[in-house]
C-alpha cells in the first residue's frame, strides 16, 4: 500500500464497512453467483449507484464465463477505473495555467446549505496564497446569519482580503464589489462564496443566474470555473440535488468534502457517471490544508486496498 496516498485515510470509514464486507463474502464457501449478488449489494450501499454496479456486474459475468478463476477484485477495480473519465479541461495543472492567463479568474461556488462551501473557499483561497496568486473573496452569503463573519474570519487568519456589505441583502451587488475591487487591485483570482440553498428554492436558485450575470458584465467568458459542492456523506439525494444545481448554475466541476467522514466513498463514481461532472478536489478533513487534489489512480486504490487475499 502507498503510505503517501492522501484518500488512505480520507477513506477510512468507507473502507472498513466496505472491505469487512469483502472479507466476508471471501470467506463464505458460497459460489460465484451468490459472491456477485453480494459484490452487487456492497455496491449499491457503498453508493457506487445502480447504473454503475450493473455496468460493474454484467462486466464481470460475461469475464466469468471465459476465467471462471476470475479475481473479482482486482476485476472490479479495473472496471470502475475505465468509469472514471478524464477531463483535461479542469484537471489542477490545466486549472492554474487558465488562471495564468486570465485575470481575475472568477470562481463561483454554490451548493445545499451545510456541504462545506465556506470552509472550502477558504481552503482554495489559502492554497492558491501558497502559490503567490493574489486572491480576493466575495461574501456573498447574505442570507444566513454569521455567515459573512465566518468568511471575514478565515480572511483574517489567512491575510487574505474579503469584500462583504452587511448592508446589503442583495449577493450580486457584493459579487459586483468584489469583482471591480479585484479588477482595481490586480487580483489573480475572485472566489465567490454564496448562501447555501435547496434546489427547489427558485428565488434562491435565481440569484445564482444573477451573480453569474453580474460578473459577465465586467468579463462575458466569467465565472470562469462554476465549482458544486457537495457533501459526501448525503448518497442518492445529494446526486438528485446536484442534478438541479447543474442546470442553474451551469456547474463544471465538483469538490467533493467530507470524504473523511463518509461510509460512501463510492459516489466519487456517481459524480462522473450520473452527473457527467469531474471532481476537481475532495474535502478530507476540517482543517485548511484538508484539500487534496482528485487523482482516480489514487483513490481507486485507496478505495480497493484491503487486502483481501490475506484472509
Ligand atoms: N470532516 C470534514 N468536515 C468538513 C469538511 N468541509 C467542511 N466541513 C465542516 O462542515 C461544516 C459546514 O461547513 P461550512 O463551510 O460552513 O458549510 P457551508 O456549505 O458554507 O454552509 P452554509 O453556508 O450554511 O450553507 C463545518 O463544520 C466544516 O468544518 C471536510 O472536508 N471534512
Ligand atoms: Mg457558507
Amino acid at each position: 500500500m502507498n503510505n503517501n496516498n492522501p484518500y488512505n485515510t480520507a477513506l477510512t470509514i468507507t473502507k472498513s464497512s466496505f472491505f469487512e464486507r469483502v472479507k466476508s463474502i471471501f470467506s463464505k464457501r458460497i459460489d460465484y453467483t451468490e459472491k456477485l449478488d453480494l459484490i452487487e449489494e456492497i455496491l449499491i450501499t457503498s453508493d457506487v449507484g445502480i447504473q454503475t454496479t450493473e455496468i460493474v456486474i454484467k462486466h464481470l459475468q460475461e469475464a466469468l464465463k471465459h476465467n471462471p478463476e476470475l479475481d473479482l477484485f482486482n476485476e472490479s477495480k479495473a472496471v470502475l477505473f475505465d468509469l472514471l473519465i478524464d477531463n483535461p479541461i479542469h484537471d489542477q495543472i490545466n486549472l492554474l495555467s487558465e488562471i495564468k492567463n486570465t485575470t481575475p479568474f472568477i470562481i463561483l461556488v454554490s451548493g445545499v446549505n451545510g456541504v462545506g462551501k465556506t470552509t472550502t473557499v477558504a481552503k482554495l483561497a489559502a492554497m492558491f496564497s501558497r502559490l503567490n496568486l493574489k486572491v480576493v473573496i466575495g461574501a456573498c452569503d447574505s442570507f444566513r446569519a454569521g455567515a459573512v463573519e465566518q468568511i471575514e474570519n478565515w480572511g483574517a487568519k489567512l491575510n487574505i482580503r474579503v469584500i462583504s456589505n452587511k448592508t446589503t441583502k442583495d449577493p450580486a451587488s457584493v459579487a459586483f464589489d468584489t469583482v471591480n475591487s479585484a479588477i482595481s487591485n490586480q487580483d489573480d483570482i475572485v472566489l465567490l462564496d454564496t448562501a447555501g440553498r435547496l434546489q427547489n428554492d427558485t428565488n434562491l436558485m435565481g440569484e445564482l443566474e444573477k451573480i453569474s450575470n453580474i460578473t459577465k458584465r465586467f468579463i462575458p467568458e466569467s465565472p470562469h470555473l462554476s465549482l458544486l459542492i457537495m457533501d459526501a456523506t448525503v448518497g442518492q439525494n445529494g446526486i438528485e440535488q446536484a442534478k438541479q444545481f447543474t442546470n442553474s448554475a451551469k456547474c463544471d466541476s465538483v469538490i467533493l468534502t467530507k470524504l473523511d467522514t463518509s461510509a460512501k466513498g463510492g459516489i466519487v463514481l456517481r459524480i462522473y457517471q450520473e452527473l457527467n461532472l469531474p471532481i476537481l478536489f475532495v474535502g478530507t478533513g476540517e482543517k485548511i490544508e484538508d484539500l487534496e487534489n482528485f487523482n482516480k489512480e489514487d483513490f481507486l486504490n485507496a478505495f480497493f486496498s484491503y487486502d483481501y487475499q490475506d484472509v
